[in-house]
């Protein structure tokens, strides 16, 4: 028996300075220490022996198992440290990394040009409250309003957001007023999805309060964003648009970049794209959040930073950001 384990473990001990990688480590583990293992018979197999023949065979079996237990460790370690020094540095490395969302590209663009005029970049909650969401924004549970912007409820009065006002009302509480805050994020709706509607996109919301703030200060901000992020001209129309929170309301429609206009998918026909509604702060919201309208007055927008790097991109669909095809995004230069 004695010359019979030893020659096992001269086998296992050879077996295991030849293993190429640690996949033959742990073969060669199970080989040899594993539950059917010629040693683990053997261990098992004792009860069957002198008390005398026990101890010896017992012991015999241990120093066998130690001493295969730490070849292996060390074997393994060896081909650890090999498989490391066998990269090699001096490769020259990959430079096709990817970039930046087209739509985080034109989202840092459009704060960037808002932090010159003295905004602060602030967010808030994806997974929003009713409160925040709605009510705190002059449109209460009994309000139509609320159908435009159907969304994912949650459970215990949240929701996914529908869209980044929350974040105005968030910015009032906690900073009050004057104010000036841009804030982009995701949204969410329960959408019918086409060429210009996802369930799932960005906007970025804008807001002002100060004193005397009107609609020409409102203008200006959106005249400065546009020519700014467009290197070509751009038609814009300004035409009224309701939302509770504010009055007057508009939306801020641009030329459609995709058929110059003429008429497509994309802006359905009409040559004109809806990117930012905007408007002069109700004076319930600005009650709402203990600002008193009577000494403050502001403005705020909602872009639609998804169809803005649309515009910006030629992206004729709004499904193309989702389809994650690398070859897509590299025909309009952005990988
Ligand atoms: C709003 O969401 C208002 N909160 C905007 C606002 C803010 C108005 C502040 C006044 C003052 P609206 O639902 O129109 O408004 O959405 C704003 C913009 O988000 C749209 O013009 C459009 O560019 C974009 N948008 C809206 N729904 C979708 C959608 N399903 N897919 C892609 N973009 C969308």
């Amino acid at each position: 028996m004695d010359e019979e384990l030893l020659e096992l473990k001269k086998q296992a001990l050879q077996e295991i300075a030849n293993a190429q990688d640690s996949s033959e480590i742990v073969q060669i583990k199970s080989k040899y220490l594993g539950k059917r293992s010629q040693i683990s018979r053997v261990m098992s197999s004792l009860k069957n022996y002198s008390i005398e023949e026990r101890r010896t065979l017992g012991q015999i079996c241990n120093t066998i198992k130690n001493e295969i237990v730490e070849a292996l460790k060390a074997k393994n370690n060896q081909l650890i440290s090999e498989t490391s020094y066998s990269i090699d540095i001096t490769m020259p490395v990959d430079e096709d990394r990817g970039s930046l969302s087209p739509i985080t590209i034109v989202g840092n663009e459009v704060c960037e040009i808002l932090e010159k005029m003295g905004f602060a970049i602030v967010s808030g909650p994806e997974i929003e409250d009713e409160y925040h969401n709605f009510d705190a924004l002059n449109i209460p549970s009994t309000h139509p309003a609320r159908d435009m912007q159907d969304t994912y409820w949650l459970g215990s009065h949240k929701l996914l957001r529908t869209h980044t006002s929350p974040c105005q009302v968030r910015a009032m509480e906690k900073y009050g007023a004057p104010l000036r805050i841009a804030a982009p994020g995701r949204c969410f709706r329960n959408e019918d999805i086409d060429a210009s509607h996802e369930n799932t996109f960005f906007q970025l919301e804008g807001m002002c309060i100060d004193k005397n703030i009107s609609i020409p200060n409102l203008i200006y901000v959106m005249k400065s964003i546009l020519s700014e992020i467009f290197d070509q001209e751009v038609q814009v129309r300004l035409r009224p648009g309701y939302f509770p929170f504010v009055e007057p309301g508009f939306e801020l429609d641009i030329k459609c970049l995709i058929c110059e206009g003429a008429g497509c998918s994309t802006c359905k026909g009409s040559g004109w794209i809806e990117l930012c509604p905007c408007g002069m702060i109700h004076p319930n919201v600005l009650r709402i959040n203990n600002i008193d309208p009577n000494e403050y007055s502001g403005f705020a927008f909602g872009i639609g930073l998804t169809r803005l790097a649309m515009m910006k991109y030629h992206i004729n669909d709004i499904r193309v950001f989702n389809t994650c095809n690398l070859e897509e995004l590299e025909q309009f230069g952005i990988v």
